[in-house]
């Protein structure tokens, strides 16, 4: 259908919804939103871990409207021609706060104002959203869970690597998988804690190589331990959708494989070696360069493929006019792969709307 195979839909797009600024305002750690430097100009947004020692990274990233406003959202997608944002909360969600009612309250607030924000009528039904969960709870997080599952424009989950304190292959998260699992949502899994190297004396590297590297090495290492975990031997219908193509799990599949394969202690534990699951799982391609496409498109069906912005991080440094290179590098990347037209459309927003039952707009 025409209008389906012209669609370009954004599964990688994040808010920092009202109620979620108006937390870190009050925080004295990190997370937190500090004033602005000078009258006039942004809050500034500290959320990376150890982010306020670093001397390029102490006073944080501006913060403006592009963050939670929705019409800065939909300005955006207009922009770029994009039809269909899944918008989800920016990290690191409520994972830091205690397993209280508090919590839940607020996760529950969350939830319904990005579904307001989903319906309002100046999106014309073009935002879908994934919700929050206060993952210090179990119990607190399959609740809500059975909330999202109905609010009718919510249709999935954001996650962390954190669980509940223990990773993603803590047993204790079973209960949550088999929910979401349950309501047929889908998990993005999206990194943020990083792989905790010791912080270097020599260089201050600000914040690139924490979000170039350490986001991925994290999702790599997180997906790995979850896969041996057997999970998916249990909850063989789980849907998860890895941020950044998957970190550099598509490179390292292999080595994966081979190693696990070697510790027959370890390969007894699961039905099928570590790359038959990871084959299973969503990718997005939001890896900027052609190669990252092409090797994430060699190890899984393309079809499994969704574009993203990461919108309404890296935008432009010069003209605020400018389309954004971050957006436009993704695009390039995935017409450059050297992939079939249909799977190009397919990646671009056809398999956006299956994988996450959405309607066009
Ligand atoms: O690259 C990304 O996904 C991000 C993100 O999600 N959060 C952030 O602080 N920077 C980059």
């Amino acid at each position: 259908n025409m209008t389906q195979d012209k669609c370009l839909v954004d599964i990688h797009t994040h808010v920092y919804l009202p109620e979620y600024l108006e937390l870190l305002r009050k925080r004295e750690q990190v997370p937190r939103v500090l004033p602005p430097l000078e009258e006039g100009q942004d809050e500034r947004l500290i959320i990376l871990p150890d982010e306020d020692k670093g001397e390029s990274t102490k006073n944080g990233r501006p913060v403006g409207p592009a963050y939670y406003d929705v019409r800065e959202k939909l300005a955006f997608m207009d922009k770029h021609n994009i039809d269909i944002s899944v918008i989800s909360l920016a990290n690191p969600w409520i994972d830091f706060l205690p397993p209280t009612e508090e919590t839940f309250d607020l996760a529950r607030r969350l939830n319904v104002s990005m579904e307001n924000m989903c319906q309002d009528p100046i999106t014309h039904g073009r935002l879908y959203g994934l919700g929050t969960l206060p993952l210090s709870s179990v119990e607190g997080s399959v609740a809500e869970v059975e909330r999202i599952a109905a609010l009718p424009r919510m249709k999935g989950v954001i996650m962390g690597t954190w669980g509940c304190g223990k990773g993603l292959d803590d047993p204790a998260l079973e209960p949550l998988y088999e929910a979401i699992a349950k309501h047929n949502l889908v998990i993005f899994l999206h990194p943020h804690y990083g792989v905790n190297l010791p912080t270097s004396g020599n260089m201050d590297a600000g914040h690139s190589l924490a979000l170039a590297l350490g986001f991925p090495f994290e999702t790599t290492y997180a997906i790995a331990r979850l896969i041996l975990s057997g999970i998916f031997d249990r909850v063989p219908d789980l849907k998860m959708l890895l941020a950044h193509s998957g970190g550099t799990l598509p490179f390292l599949a292999g080595r994966i494989d081979s190693c696990v394969a070697h510790d027959p202690a370890v390969a007894s534990k699961l039905n099928h070696p570590p790359s038959y699951y990871l084959k299973k799982l969503y990718f997005d391609a939001v890896i900027y360069h052609a190669t990252g496409v092409k090797a994430t498109a060699d190890f899984v069906d393309p079809s499994q493929m969704m574009f993203g912005t990461d919108h309404p991080f890296f935008p432009p440094l010069e003209s605020k006019d400018a389309r954004w290179m971050s957006v436009d590098s993704n695009l390039t990347a995935i017409a450059g792969a050297g992939l079939d037209e249909e799977i190009v459309k397919g990646i671009l927003g056809r398999n956006a709307l299956k994988i996450f039952n959405l309607e066009m707009p």
